[in-house]
């Protein structure tokens, strides 16, 4: 189908993820970025020895590294970071902020890497070139002059151990625990699911167990865009049999059918790797429905083989000795009808018994889980459902089985462990007194969505970010916009110019720092740096890279002159020998969590790094009871928001998602490959029989508006209708565009995590306007 333009069509993709479009997208954008003299000596050493760790995804690395430890979108990370375009001087004196607000994300990240420290001038509507020096005095004049408690610390998931441990360190000693981040809007359901069910906040699983499972249990995450390096252990399980069953509204291609890019073997024959066993596109909302239908009929299973004197279905033993609420859940479950599963699912009975039936069948599995499940109302009881699911047969604490969060950024996991958080009570308040006279306040700072609702109250007045694009990332994106400029104060350190910057307060400051891939010299000695990945793998990594300016500092540079500039001589914190010698840092964070990162500076440079300790695998469990809880959900409907039932049949669930030519609010470019779409990413993505229903056709426009809180009026588009495989009732389109659609308040309970993945939104017919049409679809020209 042509889409508006001969550029821009859809056409749907019928090879597999991975293999020679894979290979040809690599090229593409090492070419655009001028990265071909540069970045294939940066591939050989990433995501090993002695190299520097992805700057994509925080899938694990392995010990054992293939040739090539790489993805195709890891190269894409790779080739945006070490592109030869430059965001200089001279860019900033031709254009205004006025100007640079109507170009695309993708446009202004393209443009190149920044490379000097910037101050808004009003005046001009410009940045402005300033230095370093006059930027820690200002900004930390600032600080000392506005309430702590009216500042808040934004970290983006990428910056190292080392850099969030000192931002915290920061943040506290100046006096706030406002320290929201991006696992707010991603993994804080997982946070506080598993705390509450298993009693830590991490998943349990690590490579080594995809060697030993029997059974993966897949809920949405598209894995081929988003964390393809998985789709390797998961081809090696195919290969030993294992059967891998897949819940997702969408049929995602790296969830179907895989060529290893890596095998020339595969690459040249027509052999791919059948990925999933059962695919179950589930409804957008419905898995605690089909969760409960699987438990529902391992049930009957039970009561079956007891009847018969046949061994037991579930694992009686482990669920006496290490779990409570059992009983509870069970009446819970018998409570439901198939009809009611059915229906909130949308899959069949048969299709649930199934999955059940080869779940029963297995001695080991886990569950690998993404936003699919924490971004929803119920995105925790989501992630606690999966649990419960897994405590049936015990199986926790055996090697290849386990939960498997699959996290986002490369450290974000390890911000959380070293200090990142809102939450006192996560502190170790009583060794950062001893160790740095730091007293922790008492009180619960802000995270993200609290931190949004401050701002647009106006009790938020400064705004330090480490890494990330705010503004663009949140739900409610344009209110948000509307309140920035009441901040006095908005700092803002980068790697490339996006949204968030466009946006000035009276005091506005933008920070260029290094990359990861970057060498980084402190006075001319090379630094080291960590991370924790996905699976609490924590591992020491090296720039390979020269910088791409002169100018650019570390973030753990720009943190330590923030934070002398702000608090002077009145901190124990010694943040200029840190800056000079990372070790220290790395000795001062075994010093606060020993337990985790004790002989850090030996253990993180083992083959594989050093894993942190996590108590389920010995079958311990620190939670308030000291068992594992099954946790019965309090209601099976994702639709709460829409106030009748049944909910009115214009009333669609949309989820909004990433492309594969993205990484979050990066726009690498406007192809989707995998879902078949190219030239545009001003699509959204319908049942064709809702269509027709709705009076629609594929190619139409439409707006979508949101559908709760009708004296507010949420809008996105103009989109272009793809008819698309997507069960009935459910819609899909791209993130950052729809985030306007998400209101502020309509997160997950309890983590507040956005619930981006079902927005209930109507369709409005539209017409583009020719400056509408020529976003949609930018012209390679315009590409710049
Ligand atoms: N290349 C690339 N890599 C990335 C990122 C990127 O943008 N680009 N982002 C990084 C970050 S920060 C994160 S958090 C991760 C995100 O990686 P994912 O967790 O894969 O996130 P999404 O792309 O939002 O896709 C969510 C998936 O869940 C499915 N889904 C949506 N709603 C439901 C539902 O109700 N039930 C079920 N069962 N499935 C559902 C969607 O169809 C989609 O396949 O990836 C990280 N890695
Ligand atoms: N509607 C909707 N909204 C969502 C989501 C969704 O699925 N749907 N997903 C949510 C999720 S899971 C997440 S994690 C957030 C992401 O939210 P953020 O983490 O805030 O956004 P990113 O797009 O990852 O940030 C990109 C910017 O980071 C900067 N950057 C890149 N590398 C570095 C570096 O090494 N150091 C520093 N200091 N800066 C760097 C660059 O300037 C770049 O422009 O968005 C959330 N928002
Ligand atoms: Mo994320």
């Amino acid at each position: 189908m042509s889409l508006i333009h001969p550029q821009a069509h859809y056409t749907p993709y019928r090879s597999a993820a991975g293999g020679w479009g894979s290979a040809r997208s690599v090229m593409a954008i090492l070419w655009r970025e001028q990265a071909l003299a540069t970045a294939p000596r940066a591939l050989l050493k990433q995501n090993k020895p002695k190299g520097f760790a992805c700057v994509s995804c925080a899938w694990a690395k392995p010990g054992d590294p293939h040739g090539l430890e790489i993805c195709e979108n890891g190269v894409k990370a790779t080739a945006w970071e070490l592109t030869r375009h430059r965001t200089g001087p001279a860019f900033f004196e031709a254009h205004t902020l006025t100007e640079l607000r109507t170009w695309s994300d993708h446009a202004l990240e393209q443009h190149g890497r920044l490379t000097h420290p910037l101050r808004y001038d009003a005046a001009s509507d410009r940045y402005q070139v300033t230095t370093w020096e006059h930027a820690y005095r200002e900004i930390g004049a600032q600080l000392r002059l506005l309430d702590p408690q009216q500042v808040v610390f934004y970290a983006s998931g990428r910056a190292s151990l080392e850099a969030s441990f000192m931002y915290q360190l920061f943040a506290r000693a100046y006096g706030t625990n406002n320290l929201p981040d991006s696992s707010n809007m991603c993994h804080e359901s997982t946070s506080v699911g598993l705390q509450e069910s298993i009693g830590v906040p991490v998943g349990t699983v690590t490579l080594a167990d995809f060697e030993h499972t029997d059974c993966i249990f897949f809920f949405g995450q598209n894995v081929g865009s988003n964390a393809p390096r998985m789709l390797h252990p998961l081809q090696a399980a195919r290969k030993r049999q294992i059967p891998i069953i897949i819940f997702n509204p969408l049929r995602e291609r790296g969830l179907e059918r895989f060529v290893n890019p890596q095998s020339p073997r595969e690459m040249i024959g027509p052999e791919s790797t059948v990925i999933s066993t059962q695919y179950h596109q589930v409804k957008i909302g419905g898995d605690l429905a089909a969760v409960t239908g699987i438990i529902k009929a391992l049930l009957a299973m039970e009561r079956e083989a007891l009847a018969s004197g046949r061994v037991s279905v579930l694992d009686h033993a482990f669920i006496r000795e290490h779990t409570q609420g059992f009983d509870s859940l069970c009446q819970e479950v018998d409570g439901y009808s198939w009809e009611t599963l059915e229906r909130r699912s949308g899959l069949g009975r048969a299709a649930l018994e199934a999955a059940a039936t080869v779940y029963a069948r297995s001695e080991k599995v886990m569950v690998v889980y993404g936003m699919g499940m924490t971004q929803h109302r119920h995105g925790v009881e989501n992630v606690q459902m999966l649990v419960n699911l897994l405590l049936l047969r015990g199986n926790f604490g055996k090697p290849g089985a386990g939960i498997c969060p699959v996290r986002g950024h490369s450290n974000v996991q390890g911000q959380r462990t070293v200090g990142i958080t809102e939450d006192p009570a996560k502190v170790p308040a009583d060794t950062l007194r001893a160790l740095f006279g730091i007293e922790v306040p008492p009180n619960k700072g802000l995270a993200t969505v609290d931190t949004c609702e401050a701002i647009l109250d106006g009790r938020v007045k400064g705004f330090i970010g480490l890494g990330g694009n705010f503004l663009r990332a949140i739900p409610d994106s344009p209110r948000l916009e509307r309140a920035w400029s009441d901040l006095a104060l908005d700092v803002q350190v980068a790697t490339k110019l996006n949204r968030t910057h466009l946006v000035p307060g009276a005091s506005t400051w933008l920070l260029p720092c290094l990359g990861h891939i970057e060498i980084d010299r402190q006075d001319g000695v090379v630094q080291a740096y960590s991370t924790e990945d996905s699976t609490g793998c924590v591992r020491g990594w090296l720039g390979t890279n020269e910088p791409a300016g002169e100018q650019l500092r570390s973030e753990v540079a720009i943190i330590a002159g923030l934070a002398s500039g702000t608090l002077g001589d009145n901190s124990r914190v010694p943040w200029s020998a840190w800056r000079q010698d990372y070790a220290l840092i790395r000795s001062a964070i075994g010093q606060v969590y020993p337990e985790i990162f004790h002989d850090m500076e030996s253990r993180m440079w083992q083959t594989g790094g050093f894993h942190r300790p996590v108590a389920v695998n010995q079958r311990q469990w620190p939670t308030e009871s000291g068992k594992a809880q099954f946790v019965a959900p309090r209601r099976l409907n994702p639709d709460d928001d829409v106030l009748h039932e049944p909910i009115p049949r214009d009333v669609l669930q949309l989820m909004t998602l990433r492309s594969n030519d993205q990484f979050n609010t990066t726009v690498y470019g406007y192809d989707d490959r995998f879902r078949g779409v190219h030239g545009t990413r001003s699509v959204v993505f319908l049942n064709r029989s809702d269509l027709v229903r709705l009076g629609f056709a594929a190619g139409d426009w439409v707006t979508l508006r949101t559908a709760v809180e009708p004296e507010v009026v949420r809008e996105a588009g103009p989109l272009q209708i793809i008819g698309y495989d997507i069960p009935e009732g459910c819609a899909a389109a791209y993130y950052p565009e729809c985030n306007p659609l998400v209101p502020l308040w309509h997160h997950a309970e309890r983590s507040k995590v956005p619930a981006a993945k079902s927005v209930p939104v109507t369709l409005h017919r539209a017409q583009p306007s020719a400056a509408q049409l020529a976003r949609a679809v930018p012209a390679r020209d315009q590409v710049r």
